[in-house]
C-alpha cells in the first residue's frame, strides 16, 4: 500500500443557486483542490480541500496548493495502512495547516478502504446507520424569503435548518426569525448561525429577543472570551463551530462546560481521524455535534457522510453538504445528495466514489 504517485487538481465551484450569503458577505464561486493519491497496488484515493473563500477561515485555495506542494513529496514511499503515521510525516514537514493536510488524510483513508475492500466508516469504527440526516443552510436574506425558503426545506425533508444572521441590522435578524418560525412551527430544529458575526451584546439582545423560541445559537461571536462573556445571558443552548480549530480547544471547552455543542468541520480539524477523535470527545462529554464541512464536492460530502455515519444517533445533529448548491457531481452515479432530508451512506469501498481525473483538466502538479 505504498504511494507512488501524487497528483493535484484545480477545480472550480461557482455557488449555482448564488449568491451564498453569511453574515461576512455573499460567496459567488469557491476554488476547490483535489489530490489523487496513486498506489503500488494501482489504487487512486481522492481527497478534496475547498475553503470558503479568503476570509471566511485562516484558509485559502491557494495557500492549500503551495502548502500540498510541501506536503505531497513528502508522503512519496509511505504507506497508506497508518494515516496516523502520515499525519505525523505531514506535521514533520509542514506546522499546521490541517486544511491542506486533512485533504492528503482524506485521499490516504480512501485509497486504504479501497485497498482492503473497506468503507471508511469500517475504518473509522464502524456504522451505526446506512443514511445520516441532512440540515439546510439559508443564506442570510429577507425576512420573507427566509421564511418561504425554509418551508420549501422542510417540505423536501430537512428536519434542521441552519439561519445565516449577522452582518446586518438585528431587528432585521429577529424578525426573520420569527418569521421562520411561524413558516415551519416548533418541531423543526432552528439554529441561528452569526458565523462570528455579532458582539456578545447583540447575541445577548437577538437571544432575549427570541426567549420563547426553540433555538440554538451557532459561534454568535468571534472568540472564545466573547463566547465566555455572552452565554450567562443568553436564553438558548450555544455551539462552537469556527473557534472548534483543533482537539485542545474543543476538550477545553467541554470540560469548562462553555458549549452545548459543535459545528464540526472536517477539513479545518485535519481530517478524518481528528474528526473521529472530536466525535469520541463530545461523545464522552455528552455534546452533539454536526459532520461538515466549510465547502467542496462529493469527495469532501462523501468523507462527512462517512465520519457522521460512524456517530451514534443521540449525539449527531446532521451532515452538512454544498451539493445543492454545486452543477452536478464527481461522479453522476455514486455522487453524494440528500433526499428526503437525509443522505445515504455509499456502498463501495473506501469513500465509494469512482471519480474520473478527465473532467479536472491537466494537475497542476504531480509528483511520481
Ligand atoms: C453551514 N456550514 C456548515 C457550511 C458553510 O461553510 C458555513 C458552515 C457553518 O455552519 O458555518
Ligand atoms: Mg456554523
Amino acid at each position: 500500500m505504498k504511494i507512488t504517485s501524487i497528483h493535484l487538481f484545480q477545480h472550480d465551484l461557482p455557488v449555482a443557486d448564488g449568491p451564498y450569503v453569511m453574515s461576512s458577505g455573499p460567496v459567488w464561486a469557491l476554488d476547490t483542490t483535489l489530490v489523487a493519491i496513486g498506489l503500488e497496488n494501482g489504487v487512486v484515493g481522492w481527497g478534496e480541500t475547498c475553503p470558503l473563500g479568503p476570509t471566511y477561515a485562516p484558509a485559502h485555495a491557494k495557500g492549500a496548493r503551495v502548502a500540498l506542494e510541501l506536503l505531497a513529496p513528502a508522503l512519496i514511499g509511505a504507506s497508506v495502512r497508518s494515516p496516523r503515521a502520515l499525519q505525523r510525516r505531514m506535521d514533520a514537514t509542514l506546522a499546521g495547516h490541517a486544511y491542506a493536510k486533512a485533504a492528503l488524510e482524506v485521499g490516504a483513508y480512501d485509497a486504504l478502504g479501497q485497498s482492503l475492500g473497506l468503507r471508511v466508516v469500517d475504518l473509522l469504527g464502524g456504522a451505526v446507520c446506512e443514511a445520516v440526516p441532512a440540515y439546510f443552510a439559508i443564506s442570510v436574506g429577507a425576512p420573507d424569503d427566509m421564511a418561504r425558503e425554509a418551508a420549501e426545506r422542510v417540505q423536501e425533508g430537512y428536519q434542521r435548518l441552519q439561519l445565516k444572521v449577522g452582518g446586518r441590522p438585528l431587528e432585521v435578524d429577529i424578525e426573520a426569525a420569527h418569521r421562520v418560525q411561524e413558516a415551519v412551527g416548533p418541531s423543526v430544529r432552528l439554529v441561528l448561525d452569526a458565523n462570528r458575526g455579532l458582539t456578545p451584546a447583540d447575541a445577548v439582545q437577538l437571544s432575549q429577543a427570541l426567549r420563547d423560541g426553540a433555538l440554538t445559537l451557532e459561534q454568535p461571536c468571534c472568540t472564545l472570551r466573547e463566547l465566555a462573556q455572552a452565554r450567562p445571558r443568553l436564553c438558548h443552548p450555544l455551539y462552537m463551530d469556527e473557534s472548534a480549530v483543533d482537539l485542545a480547544t474543543m476538550v477545553s471547552a467541554a470540560g469548562q462546560g462553555l458549549v452545548d455543542g459543535f459545528g464540526l468541520k472536517l477539513t479545518r480539524m485535519g481530517g478524518l481521524g481528528p474528526m473521529a477523535a472530536a466525535r469520541d470527545i463530545c461523545r464522552a462529554a455528552g455534546l452533539r455535534h454536526t459532520c461538515d464541512d466549510s465547502w467542496g464536492g462529493d469527495i469532501v460530502a462523501a468523507a462527512c457522510v462517512q465520519v457522521a455515519a460512524s456517530v451514534a444517533p443521540e449525539q449527531l445533529d446532521g451532515v452538512w453538504i454544498a451539493q445543492p448548491h454545486i452543477e452536478g457531481h464527481y461522479d453522476a452515479e455514486n455522487g453524494v445528495r440528500a433526499e428526503e432530508g437525509h443522505i445515504k451512506l455509499p456502498s463501495g469501498p473506501g469513500l465509494g466514489l469512482n471519480i474520473d481525473p478527465e473532467q479536472f483538466g491537466a494537475p497542476v502538479a504531480a509528483y511520481d
